[in-house]
C-alpha cells in the first residue's frame, strides 16, 4: 500500500516549524485530523446545528438523527451487539471514571480486589484508587517484566483469585508500545466470573477492536487519538452490565420523569448521558471512523508495526540509548532515554528541528518508578508518518548526542 497520498488528507502536516518541515511524532498524545473530519464538523455547524432529543423542529430532528447515527456507527466500529451499548463520553478518562463510579459503587465492597497492570495510564489507576478509598477495596497489579515491558502472565492465575471483582487492562501501553493479549486476558477473567474493562485509548484507531472477540464487559476509547475531535469518546458496556448500573451524573436528557423529591431515568445508554452532549464531536467521530475503515484498521496496524520495528532498529543503532518495551510485535511508538540527557532536553532540541516528540512520565508514573526512571522521550507514529521521518529522527538524535558530547 502506498501511504504517502494519505498525508495530503491532513492539512496541518504541510507546514514548517522553526524553519524545518514538521514531523509530527506525538500521535499517542493526540492524532491529527483529516479533511473529511474537518468538513463534517463544518457541514454540521453550517447546516444542522441544534440541540438533540428536545425539539420537534427540523434542525433538532437532523441533529438528533446525526447524533444517533454516530451511536450506530460506533456500535459497528466496535462490533457491539447493539447501539444501546454505546455511551458517549468526553474520552477514555471519563469512560473509566463512569465505570468506577457507577458500576464500582454498586458492585465493589470492602476487602474485594480490583486487578490492574503495572503499565496502566493514570486514568486507569486513579479512578480505582478513589473507589478503593470510598469502599475499602484493594488494588492489585499484574507485574511488568523490566525494560522489555511485557506483562508477567505466569503470575496471572495466582492474582486472578475469586476475590477479584474487576480486571482492568490497557490494550496498548502508551509508553512501552506493548500490545496486550486482551481477548485471552478477558477469557481468563470471565472463567472466574471477574468483570473486565479494556482501555483502548491507544488501540481503537490503530487496529481492529471487536468487543465480542475480546469478550470484555467494558471498553473505553478517545476520539481525538483516532482522527476525531477532542472532547468525544466512547464507553462500550455490555448490556447486562449497564442495566445494573445507577446513573453517573444527573440532569436533563437522562430522565423519564422528575418530581420535587424523586426522579426516574431512561434506560441505558441515555441514563448515562446527562446534559447536552458533544453533538458535533459525535459527527466528527463518525467521519473519523468512516475514514479509518476506508483505509482499513488491519492495514493500519500492519503499517504501525512496520514503523515501530523500523524505529526500534534505527534507534538501537545509537550508542548509549536505552529503549523501553518489547523488541518485536510492538505498536507504533518508541520510548527511550538518550545516554543521560534529560528527556525534556531531547524533546526541546528535536522541536528546534521540526520534530514533535513528547518527554515526561506519560501519565505512567508508577511504571516509571518501577523502571527506575523519572521520564522517557517518546516518538509515536500514525499511518501518515514515514520511515524517512524516523531516519531523520535518528539523525537528529545523533546530533543531540554530539551536542551533549555523549
Ligand atoms: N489510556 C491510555 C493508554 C492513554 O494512552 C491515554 C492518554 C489515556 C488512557 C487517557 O486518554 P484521554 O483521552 O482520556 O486523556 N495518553 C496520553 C499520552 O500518552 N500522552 O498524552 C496522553
Amino acid at each position: 500500500m502506498n501511504w504517502s497520498p494519505l498525508r495530503a488528507d491532513f492539512p496541518i502536516l504541510d507546514q514548517s516549524v522553526h524553519g524545518q518541515p514538521l514531523s509530527y511524532l506525538d500521535n499517542a498524545a493526540t492524532s491529527q485530523k483529516p479533511r473529511a473530519v474537518l468538513d463534517a464538523l463544518r457541514h454540521y455547524y453550517e447546516h444542522d446545528n441544534a440541540n438533540v432529543h428536545r425539539g420537534i423542529h427540523e434542525l433538532s430532528n437532523r441533529a438528533t438523527a446525526a447524533f444517533e447515527a454516530g451511536r450506530v456507527r460506533a456500535a459497528s466500529f466496535l462490533n457491539a451487539r447493539s447501539p444501546d451499548e454505546i455511551i458517549f463520553t468526553r474520552g477514555t478518562t471519563e469512560g473509566i471514571n463512569l465505570v468506577a463510579q457507577s458500576w464500582g459503587a454498586r458492585h465493589i465492597k470492602a476487602g474485594e480486589h480490583i486487578l490492574l497492570t503495572e503499565m496502566e495510564h493514570h486514568s486507569n489507576i486513579v479512578p480505582w484508587q478513589l473507589l478503593a478509598a470510598r469502599t475499602g477495596a484493594k488494588l492489585t497489579f499484574v507485574p511488568v517484566t523490566g525494560d522489555l515491558g511485557l506483562l508477567d502472565l505466569h503470575r496471572l492465575d495466582e492474582m486472578l483469585t475469586g476475590n477479584v471483582k474487576l480486571f482492568a487492562m490497557t490494550h496498548i501501553s502508551n509508553s512501552l508500545g506493548t500490545i496486550n493479549p486482551v481477548a485471552d486476558l478477558c477469557a481468563r477473567a470471565r472463567k472466574l466470573g471477574v468483570a473486565t474493562l479494556v482501555d483502548a485509548a491507544q488501540s481503537a484507531g490503530h487496529r481492529p477492536v471487536d468487543v465480542q472477540e475480546f469478550g470484555c464487559d467494558f471498553l473505553a476509547l478517545s476520539g481525538h487519538k483516532m482522527c476525531g475531535p477532542t472532547g468525544i469518546g466512547v464507553l462500550y458496556g455490555r448490556q447486562e452490565m449497564l442495566e445494573t448500573m445507577p446513573p453517573y451524573q444527573g440532569g436533563g436528557e437522562m430522565i423519564l420523569d422528575v418530581d420535587f423529591q424523586h426522579s426516574t431515568w431512561k434506560p441505558a445508554p441515555h441514563k448515562f448521558e446527562a446534559g447536552t452532549p458533544d453533538i458535533s464531536g459525535v459527527v466528527g467521530l463518525h467521519a473519523a471512523m468512516d475514514y479509518l475503515d476506508h483505509i482499513g484498521r488491519a492495514r493500519i496496524s500492519e503499517h504501525d508495526q512496520e514503523l515501530g520495528a523500523h524505529a526500534f532498529a534505527a534507534l538501537s543503532r545509537l550508542k548509549g540509548i536505552r529503549l523501553f518495551g518489547p523488541q518485536s510485535g510492538r505498536a507504533g511508538l518508541v520510548s527511550f532515554l538518550l545516554n543521560d540527557v534529560h528527556a525534556h532536553d531531547v524533546v526541546t532540541l528535536a522541536d528546534q528541528r521540526g520534530i514533535a516528540l513528547r518527554g515526561g512520565h506519560h501519565c505512567n508514573q508508577p511504571l516509571m518508578k518501577k523502571l527506575g526512571v523519572e521520564s522517557t522521550a517518546r516518538a509515536s507514529f500514525y499511518f501518515y508518518n514515514t520511515t524517512n521521518e524516523i531516519d531523520r529522527l535518528a539523525e537528529v538524535l545523533t546530533e543531540i548526542q554530539k551536542f551533549f558530547s555523549v
